[in-house]
């Protein structure tokens, strides 16, 4: 056993009380990772684990196994000291929001993850960037400590792999990926099924909501940037949640000659929240401009201005990227 997956597994073996953290507005890679852990910690090693989550849950998730067992931090004694903390796919303490009280305060404070961004803030820090999903680095520590994966572990890991690929299309769908996926698959997940669920359950007015977000998208640099916004008025409008926006910028990034997409949300605090895409250009000195962190053609910032001031601000950094 690798000496790290050995260190982890000695200590939760030793903790009484663990709690697992998905990060702010989670999503699926960050939710599959938590119930996949809860899951092997609680059936396999006997532990009682609070699987916790920061934000507002996304509505299509429910699908899941067990889902039931996600709380929200609001609902989680801030005194109480666990043993130990995991955070699964978070990227940065702050991602924590009003729960890094309480990782900070644990025993042993662990980090799983796979952003190249992520400093290592844990005392145990297991970080691959080269991992599609932090699904797949948990698959990986089970394989190692010897877990027999059964049907509902199968289907957590795939919602973290189907997700975090968008649907084995990104370039981070390796071999290994497919590899994976197969093993899942043998152990009783079904592709088809697991799609419509994730994906052709969207509720009539979010389809609304994405096609009106869309068409407000202009196009800049002869049509290598796409930029769109997302006004507090359009939310209302629509009755949208925070999961409505999830998609967008991925669309964007479908057409022929875009090299960046980026989608800006007016918060409620009047700052801008900013999602980057890319096809070939690494977009992380962008997003850290603004202390935003991610991947290389995945990324996201919050910029501490009014959308109109953010949308020009960032369209001038992405243009000075774009040569
Ligand atoms: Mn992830």
């Amino acid at each position: 056993m690798n000496s790290i997956n050995k260190e982890l597994r000695t200590a939760i073996e030793k903790a009484e009380s663990i709690i697992i953290f998905s990060h702010v507005n989670p999503d699926g890679d960050t939710l599959g990772s938590n119930l996949s852990l809860s899951e092997v910690l609680e059936q396999n090693f006997n532990k009682k684990v609070d699987s916790v989550y920061i934000g507002k849950l996304p509505s299509v998730y429910t699908y899941l196994p067990k889902y039931d067992r996600l709380k929200s931090v609001e609902d989680i004694d801030k005194k109480k000291i666990y043993d130990v903390a995991i955070a699964v796919d978070v990227a940065s303490k702050d991602r924590l929001i009003s729960g890094v009280e309480i990782y900070d305060s644990a025993k042993l404070k662990v980090n799983i993850d796979h952003h190249k961004t992520n400093i290592g803030y844990g005392d145990i820090n297991i970080n691959e960037p080269d991992s599609a999903c932090v699904g797949m680095v948990l698959y990986k520590i089970f394989k190692d400590w010897g877990i027999e994966i059964n049907c509902d572990i199968a289907k957590y890991l795939y919602t973290s792999l189907m997700t975090d690929t968008g649907n084995f299309r990104y370039e981070n769908t390796t071999p290994e990926v497919f590899k994976m996926a197969s093993e899942l698959v043998e152990k009783g997940v079904s592709p088809c099924e697991e799609y419509r669920l994730c994906y052709e359950s969207k509720p009539q007015n979010m389809l609304e909501f994405q096609l009106h977000i869309l068409n407000n998208a202009r196009f800049y640099n002869d049509g290598k940037i796409a930029v769109t916004k997302i006004l507090r008025e359009d939310m209302k409008k629509y009755n949208a949640s925070e999961d409505f926006s999830e998609g967008i910028v991925e669309v964007l990034r479908t057409s022929k000659d875009v090299e960046v997409a980026a989608i800006l949300k007016e918060n409620n605090e009047g700052n801008t929240k900013v999602s980057l895409r890319s096809k070939n250009i690494d977009i992380t000195p962008i997003v850290k401009i603004f202390n935003g962190g991610g991947h290389t053609f995945a990324a996201g910032c919050t910029i501490n201005k009014p959308i109109n001031i953010a949308y020009d601000k960032l369209l001038e950094c992405i243009q000075s990227e774009i040569k």
